[in-house]
Parts: structure tokens; C-alpha cells; sequence
């Protein structure tokens, strides 16, 4: 009987997807999609998925592509810790583990924020100004042997008091709660703005949906991010928490960690803060960012995560 080269086995249409090709094509991907093909066969067999199940899931991926909620998915579904995790453990290897501790940058940066020397004011135009606390941040960025670290350029954002980012949240401003700061020669740094609530997944959205059907829920406690960057140091991403929030150890994004949460002074009299526009008494933390000595060019690369990937 000869063999039919049409008719397929599972496992024979799997040797098949991952063997074909017209030229080499990029091996890295090659080898990459063969291991997540075989998975997912393996995963639709074990789990006797149906077609409605898998047509279903496909219709979710492309209605999660066109809302722009990728990032809030990998987020949730912990790729983006794990890839933190990774670098930890590579760093705890290398022997190079110190220094503030790396936090998910999330996907909610946007490039291009005011730059200002020293100091910044991220709730100049908010539009919601007045509804929460004003909080003043400051502090110094230092290298790994404490030395301050000059003009060190750091990148601040956050939502505002509904959990929502400018660029992504209807109504708000260009920038509003962005900036960019850059460290003055002994390396400090302060900003003043309104203390970040947390930030919830919008409701009725593809990450809702998969949300509630995994009986999670979508939020994340108050943060503040932070990109910063300095020649001949590693570039840093980081968040800190504002203590006290309900889900400081339940965030839905797990970047929670250890030496990220700062410590608040309350009702701290404004002198020294004039020209921040503070009046009234605030809540302060100090908060200083150790730098990692770079030991590779990628390092030292400036960009945030998807201005690297996307060329
Ligand atoms: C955020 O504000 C955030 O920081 C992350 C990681 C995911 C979703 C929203
Ligand atoms: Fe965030």
C-alpha cells in the first residue's frame, strides 16, 4: 500500500507544519514557533478542545489586538514578571544583584514627555487637580558605590484619580502626569504631583472578559513608574507603591516588590517647596534609585521596551 501524502496523523501534520519551508527563513523564529505549535497541538489533544472552543479564541485574540490591550495581558497573565524573574536570576548568577530592584515597565509608557532639569510638576494640568493629596517625591539618583549620579535622565508617569494614563485615557491632556527629569549635579531629583489612586482594566474589554472567566480581578495598587538612564549605567525600570493600598500585595500585574514601597510623611510643611507651586502642607517620600554599572551595551540601551523592538 503506498502512503498517502495528503492525509495526516496529528502528529504527522505536526512534523509537517514544523518541517516545511522554501528557503531558511529566520532560525531563531523557526525554532520558536515549532516549540509553541507543538505545544498548543499537544495543549488542543490534552484538553479535547473543540472547534467552537478554538474559533472562540481566535475571535478573542484579534478583538485583544485591535483594543490595544496586548500589554495588559501579558501583564496579568504574569509574562511580564517572569521575564523579570529571569533577569534577576541571570543577575543573581553574574553576581550583580543590588541596587533598586527592577519592576515591569508596563504598557503604558508614552515617549516624548517635557523634559525639566532638576524638578517637575506632573499635575499642572490636571484636570482633576484638587481631588487628591499632593504628593512631593525626591530624592537622588546613585551608582552602585553610592555616588550621586549627574543629569541622569528619568522618565515619571502615572494615572490620575480615575487610574487613567494620558495618550490612553479619554479627556486628559497630552503628558498630563509625564515628565521627564533630569538629576542635578549632586543627582537629585524631585517632582510633586497628585498621590496616584491604583489602576483597574477597563470594564467590558477583551481583558475584562478573560478576567471574569478566570474569576480575577483587574487591579493594580497605587504606582508610580520610572525609566531612568544614565551614561555608562544599566538602565533602570522601575515603580515604587504608595503603602496602604488594599491591593499592595494582590496586584493583578504581580510587579509588587520588596524596597519599592515607600514611606510617607504626612502633613510636611511646604517650605522649600515654593517653587514646586506647594502651599499647604504635604505628604513627602524620599526615595533614592541605585544605579547598576553597565557591563553591556544593551545595558545601556535608552530605549523603553518597545521603542527597542520596534526599529
Ligand atoms: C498599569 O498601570 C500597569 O502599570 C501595568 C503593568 C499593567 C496595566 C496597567
Ligand atoms: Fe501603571
Amino acid at each position: 500500500m503506498t502512503q498517502s501524502k495528503n492525509e495526516f496523523s496529528q502528529q504527522q501534520l505536526l512534523e509537517r507544519v514544523n518541517s516545511v519551508k522554501i528557503a531558511d527563513g529566520n532560525p531563531r523564529v523557526r525554532a520558536l514557533v515549532a516549540r509553541v505549535v507543538t505545544d498548543l497541538f499537544k495543549a488542543i489533544d490534552d484538553m479535547d478542545v473543540t472547534p467552537d472552543e478554538f474559533w472562540a479564541a481566535t475571535d478573542w485574540l484579534a478583538r485583544l489586538g485591535a483594543s490595544g490591550q496586548v500589554g495588559l495581558i501579558t501583564a496579568g497573565l504574569g509574562f511580564d514578571r517572569l521575564l523579570d524573574i529571569r533577569l534577576d536570576e541571570a543577575d543573581a548568577k553574574a553576581g550583580i544583584a543590588a541596587g533598586t530592584p527592577r519592576a515591569i515597565e508596563g504598557p503604558l509608557y508614552v515617549a516624548g514627555a517635557p523634559l525639566s532639569k532638576g524638578e517637575a510638576v506632573l499635575d499642572d494640568d490636571s484636570t482633576l487637580l484638587g481631588t487628591g493629596k499632593v504628593l512631593v517625591m525626591e530624592g537622588q539618583v546613585l551608582d552602585h558605590e553610592g555616588k550621586p549620579v549627574a543629569h541622569a535622565l528619568m522618565d515619571v508617569w502615572h494615572c490620575n484619580e480615575k487610574g487613567g494614563y494620558s495618550h490612553f485615557f479619554p479627556g486628559m491632556k497630552d503628558f498630563e502626569l509625564r515628565r521627564k527629569i533630569e538629576t542635578d549635579a549632586q543627582g537629585n531629583y524631585r517632582f510633586r504631583t497628585t498621590l496616584a489612586p491604583g489602576y483597574a482594566i477597563p470594564p467590558n474589554s477583551p481583558t475584562s472578559e478573560l478576567f471574569e472567566a478566570l474569576g480575577r480581578h483587574g487591579h493594580r495598587p497605587a504606582h508610580i513608574h520610572f525609566h531612568v538612564v544614565a551614561e555608562g549605567k544599566r538602565t533602570l525600570t522601575t515603580q515604587i507603591n504608595i503603602p496602604g493600598d488594599t491591593y499592595i500585595d494582590d496586584d493583578f500585574a504581580f510587579a509588587t516588590r520588596d524596597g519599592l514601597v515607600l514611606s510617607i510623611e504626612h502633613g510636611v510643611a511646604p517650605t522649600g517647596y515654593e517653587s514646586l507651586g506647594v502651599k499647604a502642607p504635604v505628604e513627602r517620600a524620599k526615595f533614592n534609585f541605585v544605579m547598576q554599572k553597565a557591563v553591556s551595551d544593551s545595558d545601556t540601551d535608552p530605549r523603553t521596551r518597545m521603542e527597542r523592538v520596534q526599529s
